[in-house]
């Protein structure tokens, strides 16, 4: 059967390719999702794309995640990334393998972007590469 790999995105990445280009990019969030859904196919994968503003959102599509039986999580929890224990508890929960991703490379950024509680439960990330940070942590998961 084949797997599945949860791709998670938090607040404000459906705004992706609308501004600040020069940080993010300009690709837009429906971009990333097709170019990762054809490299899923080619690795003998499926993906699960979705993206919310809601901190509590990101914990429960976690919890799903296990229930589904998934293979891995690639989460970009954009600024929850910096603030959320709660997604630090659920990373922990599900024992599931959990790829932290980013566009951008927080530890070049302000200093509050400095700290990742996803980082500290996380097995892997890949963050700096612009839209191919997905692609780089699709290879990895499927690899796991
Ligand atoms: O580099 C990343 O992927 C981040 O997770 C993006 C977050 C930021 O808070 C993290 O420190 C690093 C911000 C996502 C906001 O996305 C926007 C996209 C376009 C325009 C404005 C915001």
């Amino acid at each position: 059967m084949t797997q599945t790999v949860f791709v998670l995105n938090g607040p404000n990445l459906n705004l992706l390719g609308t501004r600040e280009p020069e940080i993010y990019g300009s690709d837009t969030l429906a971009d990333i999702e097709a170019a990762l859904t054809e490299q899923a196919k080619a690795l003998g994968l499926a993906i699960d794309f979705r993206q919310t503003n809601h901190e509590g959102v990101l914990v429960d599509w976690l919890h799903e995640a296990r229930a589904a039986g998934a293979k891995a999580v690639l989460l970009n929890a954009a600024a929850y990334t910096h603030t959320s224990v709660a997604l630090l508890d659920a990373i922990k929960a599900i024992e599931l393998p959990v790829i932290e991703v980013h566009l951008s490379d927080p530890l070049t950024r302000e200093e509050f972007r400095h700290i990742s509680y996803v980082g500290m439960a996380a097995v892997d990330e890949v963050k700096g590469l612009g839209a191919r940070s997905y692609a780089v942590a699709l290879d990895k998961a499927a690899a796991l």
